[in-house]
């Protein structure tokens, strides 16, 4: 029984931005109140792990341990846990969802006000790492998780229990990236059945999101991304019509989504992390209700041009959406539940866009 102790494990570190993660023996302290031990038994890798591994500039902070999306098994609680017990299945989630604050308590809001979402160095409620390596020094945390190690603590407002039934390598997806596009057409734009939908960006998010379209019974699903092959790819989701940007040569995107709708989409997404992008999606949504969300993760700072006069006469909205919009407590066991019950799909791949980064990350 390791509860209470310290435990030595592996962990892939990144000592500096860029460099390729080095496999070390850490030690992961014991869980602190309302903190809970987890034995990481899959991840997977979201590309704001990414994103983030590449970031010279604040807030870079190394040697830190990556990974965001993982399922795992509770090895021990810390006190005042009541929620989870030793060896429940639980995901643990980049955004926290205390139940008690007034967005908590809100069906408009997933933006938990008690312990607020930042990318933090260290644990959310007492501000310290729970990770050393061996020569003493402090390993940084990311996004509450931490899940390149073979165990973590992660507070219990970031912590989500589910069937244990879930084949893992389903489970982790829904930790991030899955849930954050399902989410997004579900929740944060609301999908309509019968509607137009325009992804641009078929990575793991945008498939997702035409997962979450396709459930919510959108018509017609168009695809934008620059390689053809995701075409194929995105009809499993339920893509219906693509657009390969490269090809747009004297006309823009958002000229070609209004030749082929008339109108103009009734939903875009914006999955790349691009504010160019944006901008295209926004465009390419209808007059009176047309609805942009931004899923995207861009370089911080990156800065959005739109006429407000055409925001004024559009009456179009532009949104954001952590986590699709989702309640990560109340919403994934219902995810779940509907991939057992074969509704909703998950796919495994490995991505082209990705691989480059992948061998990097483990070279
Ligand atoms: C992202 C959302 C934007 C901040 C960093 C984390 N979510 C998950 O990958
Ligand atoms: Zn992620």
């Amino acid at each position: 029984n390791t509860a209470g102790m310290p435990i030595r494990c592996r962990a892939a570190i990144v000592r500096k931005p860029g460099e390729p993660l080095v496999i070390e023996e850490v030690i992961v302290a014991p869980p602190k109140s309302r903190e809970v031990r987890i034995k990481i038994i899959c991840t997977s890798l979201c590309h704001s792990d990414v994103t983030f591994w590449k970031l010279e500039h604040p807030p870079a902070i190394f040697p830190r341990i990556l990974g965001h999306e993982a399922v795992g098994v509770v090895e021990s609680v810390g006190e005042d846990v009541h929620e989870v017990v030793e060896g429940d299945t639980v995901i643990p989630i980049f955004l926290p969802d205390c139940g008690e604050c007034t967005d908590c308590l809100s069906n408009k809001s997933n933006l938990c006000s008690k312990l607020p979402f930042s990318v933090s160095p260290y644990m959310d409620r007492d501000k310290t790492s729970r990770f050393t390596d061996m020569n003493g020094e402090t390993l940084y945390h990311f996004l509450f998780v931490s899940s390149f190690s073979e165990y973590t603590v992660v507070d219990i407002g970031h912590v989500t229990k589910i069937d244990p039934q879930t084949p893992p390598n389903r489970a982790c997806l829904l930790s991030c990236g899955v849930s954050t596009g399902v989410g997004a057409a579900w929740k944060a734009a609301n999908v309509e059945a019968g509607t137009t939908v325009a992804i641009f960006g078929l990575g793991a998010i945008g498939l997702a999101v035409a997962e979450g379209a396709r459930l919510c019974g959108a018509k017609r699903i168009i695809g934008v991304d620059v390689n053809q092959d995701k075409f194929d790819l995105g009809k499993k989701f339920g893509v219906t019509d693509f657009i390969n940007s490269r090809d747009c040569k004297d006309k823009t995107v958002s000229q070609v989504i209004m030749e082929m709708t008339g109108e103009g989409a009734d939903y875009c997404f914006e999955c790349v992390g691009m504010s160019s992008l944006v901008q295209e999606a926004y465009a390419s949504c209808r007059k009176g209700w047309g609805k942009t969300v931004v899923l995207g993760v861009d370089q911080p700072g990156a800065k959005l041009t739109l006429s407000s006069f055409e925001v004024l006469h559009s009456g179009k909205s532009l949104t954001g959406s952590l986590f699709g919009g989702l309640k990560p407590k109340s919403d994934i066991p219902i995810l779940v539940k509907r991939y057992m019950d074969k509704v909703t799909r998950i796919w495994v791949f490995r991505f082209l866009s990705l691989t480059s980064e992948v061998k990097l990350l483990l070279s």
